[in-house]
Parts: C-alpha cells; structure tokens; sequence
C-alpha cells in the first residue's frame, strides 16, 4: 500500500471514530469532539487496528479537507465537523454567510430534495460548500453529481442561522426548499 493509501485509510478510520462512532472502540468523546490521542491509539490497538502517534498525526497534517484538529497541548484530536455521534454539540462560529453557498447531492435525491429541502439525516447540520468545485466532488461521493445553489444570504435575513467550521465547511439546521435552485453550469 502507497503511503497515501495508507493515509486515506486511516483518515476514513478517524473519521468513523471521532465522527460517528467513537463507542466501537470503548471510547467517549467530549462534547467539543474532542479525545486524548493516546486513548484513541491505545482504544484502537485492543480492537485490531495498529496506529501510532506519528502517523495519526501526519494524517491530520496532510488531509486536503482539514478534516481534523489537534488540541493546542498537542494531546488530543477531533474531527472539525461531520459528527453524528450524539455526545458531541461543538460550538461553531456564526456567521452571516456569502450570498450563495452550494450542496453536492447525488441526481436520486435530487426530487426528494426539491420537495422538502435539505435535512441533516443521520449528521448534525446540513454541509454547504463556498464553491462548486467542492460541491461537485461531495456530490460524487454519492453518485452522478447534482449541485445545488442556496441563496444563503437570503436565508440569513430570514433569520435561519449559519455557522462557518474551522476547515471553511458551511453549516445550517436544514435549507428550506424555496431557498435552492439546481444548479446547471
Ligand atoms: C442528501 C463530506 C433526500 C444529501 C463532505 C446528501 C461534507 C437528501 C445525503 C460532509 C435530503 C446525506 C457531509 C432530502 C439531504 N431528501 N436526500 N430531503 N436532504 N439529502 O454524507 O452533505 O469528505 O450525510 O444531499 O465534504 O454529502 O467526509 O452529507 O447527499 O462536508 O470529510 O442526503 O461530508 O466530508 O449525506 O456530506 P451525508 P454530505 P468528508
């Protein structure tokens, strides 16, 4: 395995752990997600997965998405944003965002959506993207790539609040429907 194998591989383990199911490995995140680095290497070796303090950490350096954090005494790690897992309520910034964001979705969900909107399913907050580059490649990980525009901004006036994750992912309780347009290109 290529050493950046080896790295998507750990990163899409870390995100299961510090995301979704930190419980797997008999551990308990804190409610900003947050957990100390050696119980995670420690948690994961009694349940067959072999990590160790440089590469967690090179991981985190390295991940295009930004995906995770280390705590600023270097001891613990989270994941910035995704989480689904109920004991964590991170607190983000809130802030008034850019007139426009994106959603990547995939074309099967794309009439569900027109319909009621964007929900947050099994994850805290529905993810919204600042550029279409990125929606576009969210959406893929779903299959054929829709994208859709939210007109944020006017949203914001409306009242409905967004939050801005440290890795510049957007954040919002749901979209109602009549704030999305498909996006064509
Ligand atoms: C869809 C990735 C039917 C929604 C990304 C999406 C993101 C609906 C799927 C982060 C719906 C949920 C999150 C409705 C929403 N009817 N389908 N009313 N409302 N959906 O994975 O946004 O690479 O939970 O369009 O970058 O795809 O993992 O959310 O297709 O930031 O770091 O339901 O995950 O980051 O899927 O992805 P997900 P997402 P990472």
């Amino acid at each position: 395995m290529s050493g950046s194998q080896q790295h998507e591989q750990v990163s899409k383990y870390l995100s299961y752990i510090l995301r979704h199911e930190p419980h797997s490995i008999g551990v308990e995140l804190d409610s900003e997600g947050w957990l100390d680095i050696k119980t995670l290497i420690d948690a994961s070796a009694a349940h067959g997965r072999v990590l160790d303090d440089a590469l967690v950490r090179a991981v985190v350096e390295t991940s295009p998405k930004q995906r995770f954090q280390i705590s600023e005494d270097s001891e613990r790690i989270r994941a910035v944003q995704g989480h689904s897992a109920s004991e964590v309520k991170r607190t983000f910034q809130e802030l008034t965002p850019p007139a426009l964001l994106y959603h990547g979705t995939a074309t099967r969900f794309v009439a569900s959506i027109l319909e009621s909107g964007l929900r947050k399913g099994e994850r805290q907050y529905v993810h919204l993207s600042a550029d279409l580059q990125t929606a576009i490649s969210v959406g893929k990980r779903h299959g054929t790539p829709a994208v859709f525009a939210v007109q944020a901004q006017a949203m914001s006036a409306q009242g409905h609040k967004f939050f801005l994750a440290e890795n510049g992912v957007w954040l919002a309780d749901q979209v109602p429907a009549r704030f999305l347009s498909l996006d064509l290109q």
